[in-house]
């Protein structure tokens, strides 16, 4: 048997939480399907300890609803992930959205029919629904990367992975845990498994450069501040780079959001190391990040690595210990900054020993621990925090054919090929949201959902007011669209030659080397995707 719907949407994170709510508002049929058994995307999968939101709780909600603006509490200024899933399961009750979603429901193949301009979904059990519409809302962050380390099969304890950690607490007490990887994940999750393990034995491969979260409770008078700005307060995200306003409360509300104490225009090299050290101790490791030349100029972002490393030094009771811990071989900002609570203070506690993958590789996963070259750590317990196929991930493992067969897997077998990271050419009628090529991961998430989608949700209802069947972009928008991309990020850090990290599909075996996301400023995305749809959907065929 087989569905029929206007449009089915893959996906019950945030951005397919939003896509029924505004896609109703056109009285389109909808269906979404979603692999896990309730919404929230990411926060629903990503339950590891410590998991928590890097963009400040006010600015991190939806701006569809007036009401839930005022309504919604945020307890802490930088939110934990059980407070955002609260949040995602108060939007889908709220606005009633379960009923247009299937959960437990892979999406393992879609086919594009010429003959009658209708996509064909398949789920893992076989179920079949046909759209007019596709919508991939399957997140940047969604398919885990579990490396092929040797011998993993033998390993006889528990073993998970942060970006799918079970939904049933996990007793970590009187056990002896094992975590691989020190990214943003690995980072959060790393003090939080010190405190509930026996002892915690940390496997690095490359040190990183992580900075104190804000951990401040929510003061219910910034809350109400902003409650009554919000909508100056949306109008400055839609005009930023990454999609957060920076807006401040007043004098006794104070520090609501972000690091203070520096902006782009302050330049490192202009500071004696004293003065430098001095910002430090008054704003924080973070005040670095602030100085416009350490995003621009190599010379400058080393000043700043070494000013890093010192304060290493000065955290970690053990050389040996900080000296592993030193980043030495890329710089600030060519990663996603990391934030973390306790993070290095971790390393001093007796309980916990750092592995340097690096100095003594792993040579093999045994039945009872890991084997490195010069010692043997016995676990009970293996946690991968290795990151995901970011993305890319999701979409290609979707199995898209489009136009003529053509198989999405061999149009991006080079690299993704996408317009403005909303379509691609050949796969008329699929779209994507926040797709490679759009700000995305660089931008604050819940706007550039909600941006996307109304692109969407406007597309959709022009090709119907108008009587048309298809839309799609020519490969000349969508190659300029490309070359445009890739130009917007040539000399920033994110491309320094020394840098490897998921932005660039370096963290996956095999994966090419590009830059996925755009780099440009949310704000310049927005308009150019404003434009386009005002002349016309310009770049797209529309037939
Ligand atoms: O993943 P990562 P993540 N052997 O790819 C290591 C978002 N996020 O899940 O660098 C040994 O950054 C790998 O080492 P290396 C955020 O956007 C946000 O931590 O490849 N180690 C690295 O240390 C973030 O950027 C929040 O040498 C191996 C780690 O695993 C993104 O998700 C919180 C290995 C992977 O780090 C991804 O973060 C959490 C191997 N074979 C996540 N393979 C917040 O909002 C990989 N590694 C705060």
């Amino acid at each position: 048997m087989q569905e029929n719907f206007d449009v089915v949407v893959v996906g019950a994170g945030f951005a397919g939480m939003y896509a029924i709510h505004r896609f109703r508002k056109l009285g389109l049929t909808i269906k979404v399907l979603e692999a896990g058994s309730d919404v929230g995307g990411t926060w629903y999968w990503n339950r590891y300890p410590g998991a928590r939101c890097d963009v400040a709780s006010l600015e991190y909600s939806f701006g569809f609803s007036k009401e839930l603006e005022q309504e919604w509490e945020w307890p802490e200024v930088f939110s934990s992930q059980p407070d955002i899933l609260r949040y995602a399961n108060h939007v889908a009750d709220r606005f009633e959205l379960r009923r247009d979603i299937q959960f437990n429901t892979r999406v393992v193949e879609m086919k594009y029919v010429e003959s009658n301009n209708l996509w064909q979904i398949k789920s893992e059990s076989g179920e079949l629904f046909q759209s007019r519409f596709c919508v991939m809302a399957t997140g940047c962050l969604s398919v885990p990367n579990t490396p092929l380390l040797s011998g993993a099969d033998n390993f006889e304890g528990e073993i998970f992975h942060t970006g799918r950690w079970p939904k049933e607490p996990v007793n970590l007490s009187g056990k002896r845990v094992g975590i691989i990887g020190t990214g943003s994940s690995g980072v959060q999750a790393i003090p939080e498994l010190a405190k509930q393990s026996e002892h915690l034995t940390v496997f690095q491969r490359t040190p990183v450069y992580t900075v104190p979260a804000n951990r401040k409770k929510m003061n219910p008078a910034v809350q109400q501040e902003f409650r009554d700005h919000y909508e100056q307060i949306r109008a400055l995200q839609q005009n930023s780079r990454a999609g957060v306003s920076g807006y401040r409360p007043g004098k006794n509300a104070h520090a609501a959001v972000g690091a203070v104490g520096a902006d782009q225009s302050n330049q490192i090299r202009e500071l004696s190391h004293s003065e430098r050290k001095a910002m430090i101790d008054q704003y924080g490791l973070g005040i670095l990040l602030s100085f416009g030349d350490v995003s621009s100029d190599l010379e400058a972002n080393e000043i700043a690595n070494e000013l890093f490393r010192e304060a290493i030094e000065e955290m970690i009771d053990d050389s040996n210990v900080a000296r592993k811990l030193m980043p030495k071989n890329y710089g600030l900002g060519c990663k996603r900054q990391v934030l973390d609570r306790d993070y290095y203070a971790t390393f001093n506690r007796p309980d916990v020993t750092l592995v340097d993958l690096i100095e003594t590789p792993l040579q093999h996963i045994q039945s009872a621990g890991i084997q490195t070259v010069d010692d043997f750590y016995p676990l009970d317990v293996l946690i991968y925090a290795t990151g995901f196929d970011a993305m890319t991930g999701a979409l290609m493992r979707s199995n898209i054919v489009g136009r003529s067969g053509r198989k999405l897997k061999h149009k991006w077998s080079d690299g993704p090929v996408a317009y403005l990271g909303l379509q691609m050419h050949g796969f008329p009628n699929l779209f994507t949201v926040t797709g490679p090529g759009s700000p995305s991961v660089l931008c604050n998430m819940l706007v550039a959902i909600e941006q996307h989608v109304d692109w969407i949700a406007d597309c959709i209802a022009y090709i119907r007011d108008n009587k048309l069947r298809t839309i799609e972009p020519t490969a000349e928008a969508e190659n300029h669209w490309v070359e445009h991309v890739n130009e917007v990020s040539v000399g920033t850090m994110f491309r320094a030659p020394t840098c490897n990290s998921w932005y660039l599909g370096a963290n996956i075996e095999g994966k090419p080397r590009i830059f996925m996301p755009y780099v440009g400023g949310y704000e310049r995305y927005r308009k150019q995707c404003e434009r386009i749809a005002s002349e016309g959907y310009d770049g797209f065929m529309l037939a």
